[in-house]
């Protein structure tokens, strides 16, 4: 038996360790469940909802580069409605702890997910994602935008009651990351989830085109890690006291240590699973090793660890 406490906490509720699911890489974890036991990982992060069914951008929607990969998906799903009636009860029957990621295209639309969630059970925390590339006017990448940005949290925090921990998910493409959380800090999240994908483009020099139907699309994979390192540095730095769920790139336990040592207190692993779908047991048991191999017995002790003597 492990003599490490591999639990970690997001606001008030705690998960059994620290690797979770990224969304959109998951849908909403039933292709894992046949690879393994999804109480087996801290966390389940659901593809972001929407309030209403959506078809998503037009194909082809994924584009391979070097160390990483580009999807222009846009927020294609089922809508809330089919979610919560299929995806929440299989999740819970399957003893997932379940995070769910929301997405709106106006600030409204997130009060109305927010609500509607407000009275469900077996939810741990609510991801609100205000930073998804793939939208058709930058306006809606909330998260952009400080004012943008508290206007979502507020009417979530409001619609939502105050029993849910709230995480926003921010993105690194802005001029200060630090000047972003620090707003949706003071509009009332619990955690913050860092980062979602950087904006990038690939073009076909055979076609002389855009290779992504939406042209654009999010960069994702080992190329992003060390943005991520960075952002989730800064952040902790400015705000120790806030948990963040890390995430960009990792693809084995050193990648997802490199992140809790820069102040993640959960990492989550999205990219590494297309190509391994049981990337997230493979890294849990090698960071579970490391940890113990340099004398940590709580988890919680290795969180921004490099800050340490830091000035
Ligand atoms: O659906 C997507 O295209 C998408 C989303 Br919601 C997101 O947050 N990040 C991303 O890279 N793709």
């Amino acid at each position: 038996m492990s003599s490490l406490d591999f639990s970690t906490k997001i606001g008030s509720k705690r998960f059994s360790n620290p690797i979770f699911t990224a969304s959109g890489c998951a849908s909403s974890g039933q292709e894992l469940a046949q690879f393994f036991d999804l109480s087996e990982i801290g966390a389940v992060v659901t593809k972001s909802i929407m309030s209403k069914p959506r078809l998503g951008r037009p194909t082809p929607r994924m584009a391979e580069t070097p160390s990483g990969m580009l999807n222009s998906i846009g927020l294609q799903g089922p809508g809330i409605d089919v979610f919560l009636e299929k995806d929440i009860p299989w999740l819970v029957a399957n003893n997932a702890k379940v995070i769910v990621s929301i997405a709106g295209e106006t600030v409204d639309e997130y009060g109305v997910l927010a609500r509607r969630l407000r009275a469900v059970s077996g939810i741990s925390a609510v991801e609100v994602n205000i930073s998804c590339p793939n939208v058709e006017n930058r306006g809606q990448v909330f998260s952009c935008h400080p004012d943008t940005a508290t206007a979502v949290i507020e009417t979530v925090r409001r619609n939502i009651g105050g029993e849910l921990p709230i995480i926003a998910k921010l993105s690194p493409d802005v001029t200060d990351i630090v000047h972003i959380a620090e707003s949706v800090i003071k509009a009332g999240v619990d955690g913050l989830a860092l980062i979602n994908t950087l904006l990038g483009m690939v073009i076909d020099i055979n076609t002389m085109k855009p290779k992504l139907g939406g042209k654009t699309g999010g960069l994702s994979g080992p190329a992003i890690r060390p943005v991520a390192v960075r952002a989730i540095y800064q952040v902790h730095q400015a705000f120790p006291n806030t948990p963040i769920v890390g995430m960009g790139g990792v693809a084995n336990g050193r990648d997802a240590f490199e992140l809790i040592l820069a102040g993640a207190s959960a990492v989550s692993v999205g990219t590494a699973t297309f190509g391994n779908p049981t990337a997230l047991i493979k890294i849990r048991a090698e960071l579970e090793q490391l940890l113990l191999e340099r004398d940590f017995r709580d988890f919680r002790d290795a969180i921004g660890f490099a800050h340490r003597g830091a000035k």
